[in-house]
């Protein structure tokens, strides 16, 4: 039996367009997605979008447009911008799609029957940003740390889900890696919070906010819209809201996040499955935020970069293979054109296209003829496994990319453009040659049309020179 690996993305809230911090999450799963397929896993990759909430529908208003107009738009946007960056999501989910609608309210309807929520007057601050309930202790001079705004006093009747019960039993799997948090700092950091201020009850349904899937049993209220945004990880697998009801891929292996919604997804959504008798998510994976001039990127803040600006300038394979190599995984990056250009000329035009170009020109130019084997680096291979396995994306690149040095090296060292017999040059480039089938074929996660071009090109016996690849900038 193939193994199976499910992956996941946050689906993106309508409220504007797709940013680079968005782009980056999902090309990251989008790689280790491609990865696991090749490898041969049987794999799911999910990705969408969060329509619903009191955020999107100011937006809508504010556009002058129907919320419901408002989200296929920008939901159109998204699912464009990932076509344009080759993401091969397996089901693209939105929540505003009857499916989940319907089985988001089944969901409510079996917590509520269970005895996991009721209804209590609620009152505490509130993001809208975030949409999330603040603490005291989580604002900076009295304002949310990622907005830069003063969180709303919320006041309402709503219904309320018991999230205190589950503290003991989840606690227990952070610390036991039955839900593992990597990187590990972020596990410690959940765990303090477990141990500190610890989980208490929390609203799931909002009286004061209309966009969004109506409490079955009481329409005056609306679903909280992370209650309804968390369960697209099982409705995105064609869940229907039972209790105990499995649907295949569940649990996710990996649930990709950035580090502004770690701790809603390591305490409300576990203990969501958990009241719904399903196995928690096996593993969170926090990545930190693209810094534009030591900012966070964000929509709120108006310091966005857009993706296709990157694409426009660096293709597409070239804009996956900066995104994934610029920052080390899990931890924050200051993005900046100058240092993106400098990468991209260094690696891409100097370094792969300048390779591939100067060896198979050569081979034309000396009608050398070989016979290469691809992925046949058992070394290389199991070290970019291992890598791709502990998330280390930078890494498993890092280590392709001293391949490329080495080929590098052995060229300059050997100078095969000076030798003049035939075979003594075929010494000297067949095992380079053998170095880029091989990278290439590891390659295909990260820039799968570039990649294939290579392997294409290298696994004919003919080689024949190629036009540039990665034109310098
Ligand atoms: O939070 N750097 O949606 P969202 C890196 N709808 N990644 C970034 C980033 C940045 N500057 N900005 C955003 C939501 N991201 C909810 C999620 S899931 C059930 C609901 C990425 O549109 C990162 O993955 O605000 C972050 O967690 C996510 O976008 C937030 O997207």
């Amino acid at each position: 039996m193939k193994n199976k690996f499910y992956i996941t993305t946050p689906i993106y809230y309508v409220n504007a367009q797709p940013h680079l911090g968005h782009t980056y999450t999902t090309v990251a799963a989008d790689v280790l997605a491609r990865f696991h397929r090749m490898i041969g896993e049987e794999t799911f990759f999910l990705t969408g979008t969060d329509e619903h909430g009191a955020k999107i529908a100011e937006k809508a208003g504010e556009a002058g447009v129907e919320p419901q107009k408002f989200v296929d738009e920008v939901a159109n946007s998204f699912q464009i911008a990932w076509k344009e960056l080759n993401i091969s999501n397996d089901r693209f989910i939105r929540t505003t799609e009857t499916d989940h609608k319907r089985s988001v309210q089944r969901a409510m309807e079996v917590m509520y029957a269970k005895g996991d929520i009721y209804k209590a007057k609620y009152e505490g601050l509130y993001c809208q940003g975030c949409e999330q309930f603040k603490n005291e202790k989580d604002l900076v001079e009295g304002k949310c740390s990622d907005h830069k705004t003063v969180p709303q006093w919320m006041s309402e009747e709503a219904y309320m889900f018991k999230l205190s019960k589950y503290q003991d039993e989840l606690l227990k799997k952070i610390q036991d890696d039955e839900l593992m948090i990597h990187p590990v700092e972020k596990k410690n950091e959940v765990l303090s919070f477990y141990n500190q201020q610890g989980l208490k009850d929390i609203a799931f349904s909002r009286e004061k906010v209309k966009w969004g899937i109506p409490v079955p049993w009481d329409k005056d209220h609306t679903i909280y819209v992370w209650a309804d945004a968390f369960l697209n990880y099982l409705t995105g697998l064609g869940w229907k809201g039972e209790e105990g009801e499995l649907p295949e891929f569940w649990p996710a292996d990996v649930q990709l996040i950035g580090k502004d919604i770690l701790r809603v997804h390591a305490t409300i959504w576990p203990a969501m499955l958990l009241s719904l008798g399903l196995p928690v998510q096996k593993q969170l994976f926090t990545h930190g935020f693209f810094l534009s001039e030591g900012q966070k990127m964000s929509k709120s803040l108006g310091n966005v970069i857009a993706p296709e600006d990157l694409v426009k300038k660096y293709g597409v394979d070239g804009t996956r293979y900066l995104l994934m190599s610029a920052t080390t995984f899990g931890n924050d990056g200051d993005i900046t054109w100058k240092y993106l250009d400098e990468k991209y000329n260094a690696d891409l035009a100097n370094g792969l296209g300048n390779l591939v170009a100067r060896v198979s020109n050569l081979l034309e130019k000396n009608s050398i003829e070989l016979e290469l084997k691809i992925n046949s680096d058992k070394e290389l291979y199991d070290t970019v496994l291992e890598k791709m396995n502990a998330i280390n994306i930078d890494e498993a690149l890092k280590i392709i990319w001293r391949k490329i040095a080495e080929s590098d090296e052995w060229l300059s060292e050997h100078k095969p453009w000076k030798l003049e017999e035939k075979e003594e040059i075929k010494k000297v480039l067949a095992p380079i040659a053998q170095n880029i089938l091989n990278i290439s074929y590891l390659l295909l996660p990260f820039m799968p049309m570039v990649a294939e071009k290579i392997i294409k090109q290298f696994s004919q016996t003919q080689i024949s020179k190629s036009e540039s690849l990665f034109p310098r900038i």
